[in-house]
């Protein structure tokens, strides 16, 4: 493994590691977060993520919303405002860059981030493992699903049905769709070249993809200003942020794989 021992900037790449890299053919990308912070919006589990005093982790829960709902509507159409009024920052930019360099079949973004941010800068081959902030469905599953936009005309909202609303996002404790967790670990699995960006690498299923790339013989780079649980793992380690490390991250790589 490769350390990152220059302040800002890459880290040095070895032969080894360019070798690999340079042979890389399926690439995919795993992004959370943090790859949003510069974009203004907060993270989960950084000093911005807490929300008025509230953790985020007992919000996003079934148990939370049927407890409250209209303290969680309240935290996502706060959410919703600050995503609103975002833009993409340059690491949303330099993946869509990646996707469009390679091709939506040799390049797969798996995020677990709901504000499509990704999507916004471009990006249009990804898979949204927890949803999207956008989208609402009925809290009792009748089926409808729907876009919803500020400002909400009642907190909570109600589905057509008489029911109330939830955003169509997976909370803590619930299934992931089951066909996008499994395109995601097939784009794990068969990935020479993983990027994890802006995550934590603590919420499961997602943080276990970067061990299915590496179990399959795959290359993965770290980019966090913080160490992880997944940093002793990595083949390279890019401390500092995406917004800044990503591009020139995604410069080489993009010339390395062709
Ligand atoms: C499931 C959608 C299976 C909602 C989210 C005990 C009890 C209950 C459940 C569990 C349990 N133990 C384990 C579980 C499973 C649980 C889990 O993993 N819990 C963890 C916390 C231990 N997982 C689940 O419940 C999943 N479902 O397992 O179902 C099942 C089986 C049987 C029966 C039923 C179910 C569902 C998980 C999905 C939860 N939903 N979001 C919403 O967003 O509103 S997850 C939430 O956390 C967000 O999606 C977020 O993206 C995600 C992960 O966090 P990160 O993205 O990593 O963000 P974080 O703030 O943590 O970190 C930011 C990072 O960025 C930091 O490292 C920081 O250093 C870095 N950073 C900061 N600035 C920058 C930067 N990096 C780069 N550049 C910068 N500028
Ligand atoms: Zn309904």
């Amino acid at each position: 493994m490769t350390t990152d021992d220059t302040a800002g900037g890459l880290p040095p790449i070895d032969d080894e590691l360019a070798g690999r890299l340079s042979a890389a053919r399926q690439v995919a990308a795993l992004t959370g977060a943090g790859v949003s912070a510069a974009s203004g919006i907060p993270t989960f589990r950084g000093p911005g993520g807490h929300w008025r005093g509230r953790d985020p982790m007992t919000l996003a829960t079934p148990q939370g919303f049927a407890a409250d709902p209209k303290l969680v509507w309240d935290w996502y159409a706060w959410r919703r405002e600050l995503i609103d009024a975002a833009s993409p920052n340059p690491a949303h930019q330099a993946l869509a860059a990646l996707e469009e360099r390679l091709g939506p079949e040799r390049f797969t973004l798996i995020t677990q981030n709901v504000d499509g941010l990704h999507r916004r800068a471009g990006s249009s081959h990804i898979l949204e493992l927890h949803g999207a902030i956008t989208r609402a469905k009925c809290a009792v599953e009748c089926g409808r699903r729907w876009d919803w936009t500020l400002p909400l005309d009642e907190i909570p909202p109600r589905c057509e049905c008489g029911n109330l609303a939830r955003p169509a996002v997976v909370w803590f404790g619930e299934m992931l769709d089951m066909d996008v967790i499994h395109q995601a670990q097939q784009a794990a699995a068969t990935a020479d070249l993983l990027l994890v960006a802006g995550t934590s690498a603590v919420v499961e299923p997602a943080a276990s993809l970067p061990l299915v790339t590496r179990h399959a013989g795959g290359l993965v780079i770290e980019v966090n200003p913080e160490e992880t649980p997944l940093s002793a793992l990595v083949d390279l380690r890019v401390a500092g942020p995406a917004d800044e490390l990503l591009p020139e991250l995604i410069e080489m790589v993009g010339t390395a794989v062709g």
